[in-house]
């Protein structure tokens, strides 16, 4: 088996194809030379340079790979080139198997609009809308008129949110629209759009299927994926909490004749809004999914395995496997950003020490180890802590207690998030629809000081030791072995993505991309580093940071806008009075 992909991921399948007997050949960037999915193959091919479309996008490169190394099989994993029906059938054109559905079924459900014309004919609910795309704001205006408002224009091309625009009245149409179709059109080669009337306080609920070349076909459960920022999730949990069951019942039917409709073939997953007890359908994901754990944790089933037993053309599932959930899972993905600032921007550096405490029902899938850097190149996930329990309740309480004993030091990580996310009330009351994390949850914007074993102090009272956090100067380390490296400060060096700013104070985007994130406005102090904006490019969110200290002039851009590599985003005007030398942490 060839694995096109890195980290927790390529990890994840290598392990299995371990455990069956299968040989696994592993592709990597420079970068990934020594990283630990390269070391658990059995082989390891390197690709072209790190960018993504010199080494894991690369369809040619990696063809070539599995040609030379005589493997049988692909497993895209997810990301990367996992739903690029290109790669899929030049794969197939290499007389190899593609782990994952036939190329028709990728296409099918990368185009929405296909998408949501199979889901009609297959019964399954959807948000009114439009089966054609959608070119002028009358049209728009006509839909709002015999659907109501706020509508959801959308990118026939996207997915995964991005690109999406919300016109919450006739007086918005001719821009909204206009929006949509040029970041359509920048983001993913074609301005094609459509409408959907918008739902804005739904929970996002999707449903695992399995599909083998038999007819065979199974629900795995559901999962609730509604804590994300910017499209971005941060935790996942199965079974989906409080959905009663007739709701579960129908949303899982509808999954499977939507796979079935579709031709689909191995694990897929079916994407839901559900406002109250109705659902809509979304959008079919054909890859393994990040946050698969949670229904292997709840199930004990391997999904990687069954993928597997499907692409060997065999029957899906052990006979015998009664596929009802078991007690509860959490997963809290751990990833390296900075919250600095309140943006949760990716941070990559060196992980200097990495501890998952070994409790009952905790797993950590990772593709790091202490001492391992985390690349600027690719997604800033250091790794995925899942937690199982016998109830919601206690897998909570447990998820907090990992959290606790968690150590991921060197870089700032979304740890201080997750703990937030689990401790609030409205979690605990299972109330989180996609807005929620953005507007309701208290996300801490600084590094916490977490004091480390070496940061307390032994002290006897009573005969008893305690030990209790140093809260004072910390004391000049006792002995060389117990110093601590410098780390956990948000750290202010500028990252590769940064950029120059020019003589004029012109701060601009380093890539062409999509900015997410605007932090700066006119007249606003600012200290070299800080996060100014975030732009979203090959789905990597990239910080823009003041290059200088000074004050902003004019913001040239807002959220949704499209730049160009080298376009203004701000004119800074550097501070003119001698400013003391920026605050490095040591
Ligand atoms: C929507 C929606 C509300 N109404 N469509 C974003 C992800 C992409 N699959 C579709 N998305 C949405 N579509 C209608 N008609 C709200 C979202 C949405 C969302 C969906 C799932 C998970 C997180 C989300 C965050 C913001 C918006």
């Amino acid at each position: 088996m060839l694995v096109a992909n890195r980290g927790e991921i390529a990890v994840r399948i290598m392990r299995t194809c371990a455990e069956l007997g299968i040989a696994s050949v592993a592709v990597h960037s420079p970068s990934d030379a020594d990283a630990l999915h390269v070391r658990l193959a059995d082989e390891a091919v390197p690709l072209g340079d790190d960018p993504p479309s010199q080494s894991y996008l690369n369809v040619d490169k990696i063809i070539d790979a599995a040609k030379a190394t005589g493997v049988r099989a692909v497993h895209p994993g997810y990301g990367f080139l996992a739903e690029n029906a290109e790669f899929a059938r030049a794969v197939e054109h290499a007389g190899l198997t593609f782990v994952g559905p036939p190329p028709s079924a990728i296409e099918a459900m990368g185009d929405k609009i296909a998408a949501r014309r199979i889901a009609t004919d297959a019964r399954v609910p959807l948000a009114p809308g439009t089966v054609e795309p959608v070119t002028t704001a009358d049209q728009v205006r006509a839909f709002g008129a015999e659907h109501g408002y706020p509508i959801a224009v959308k990118a026939s091309h996207g997915g995964g949110g991005r690109g999406m625009r919300i016109v919450e009245s006739p007086a918005g149409a001719d821009q909204g629209l206009e929006a949509a179709r040029r970041e359509a059109g920048a983001a993913f080669g074609d301005p094609e759009v459509y409408l959907e009337r918008y739902l804005p306080a739904a929970r996002h609920v999707e449903v695992q299927v399995l599909a083998d070349a038999h007819g065979g076909l199974a629900c795995l459960g559901d999962r609730d994926c509604s804590v994300q920022r910017r499209h971005q999730k941060l935790v996942e949990e199965s079974p989906a909490p409080g959905l009663p069951a007739a709701v579960r019942t129908a949303m899982a039917e509808a999954a499977l004749r939507l796979a079935g409709a579709v031709g689909y073939l191995g694990a897929g997953t079916v994407e839901y809004l559900l406002d109250g007890e109705r659902f809509y359908f979304l959008e079919m994901n054909t890859r393994i999914q990040v946050e698969h754990p949670v229904t292997e944790a709840v199930l004990g089933v391997d999904l990687v395995a069954e993928q597997l037993r499907i692409a060997a053309g065999e029957p899906l599932l052990p006979t015998g496997s009664d596929l009802v959930p078991r007690g509860h899972a959490i997963e809290c993905r751990i990833n390296a950003e900075d919250p600095a600032s309140g943006l949760f921007v990716p941070s990559p550096g060196r992980i200097e020490r990495l501890h998952v405490p070994p409790n009952p029902g905790v797993r950590f899938d990772s593709g790091y180890r202490s001492g391992d850097e985390v690349p600027p190149h690719y997604d800033s996930m250091i790794g995925k802590l899942v937690v199982w329990a016998p109830d919601r309740e206690t897998a909570i309480r447990r998820t907090l207690g990992a959290l606790d004993e968690l150590v991921v030091a060197g870089v700032p990580t979304t740890v201080p998030a997750a703990r937030a996310v689990l401790a609030h009330p409205d979690f605990a009351a299972a109330r989180m629809t996609t807005r929620w994390l953005e507007s309701t949850v208290e996300l801490p914007a600084g590094p916490e000081p977490e004091p480390e074993p070496e940061d307390r102090r032994t002290v006897w009272v009573a005969g008893r030791r305690y030990h209790v956090p140093y809260l004072g100067e910390r004391p000049p380390p006792a002995r060389a072995d117990t110093a601590r490296p410098p780390v956990d400060g948000p750290r202010r060096r500028p990252t590769r993505n940064a950029t120059a700013a020019t003589a004029t104070g012109s701060l601009t985007s380093p890539m062409q991309g999509t900015v997410i994130a605007v932090n700066a406005a006119p007249g606003d102090v600012v200290t070299a580093g800080q996060v100014l904006f975030v732009v979203e490019a090959m789905k990597m969110e990239n910080p823009v940071r003041a290059t200088t200290d000074g004050v902003v002039g004019t913001v040239t851009v807002t959220v949704g806008d499209v730049v160009a590599a080298g376009a203004e985003l701000a004119v800074l005007d550097r501070a003119d009075t001698e400013t003391e030398a920026v605050k490095e942490p040591t």
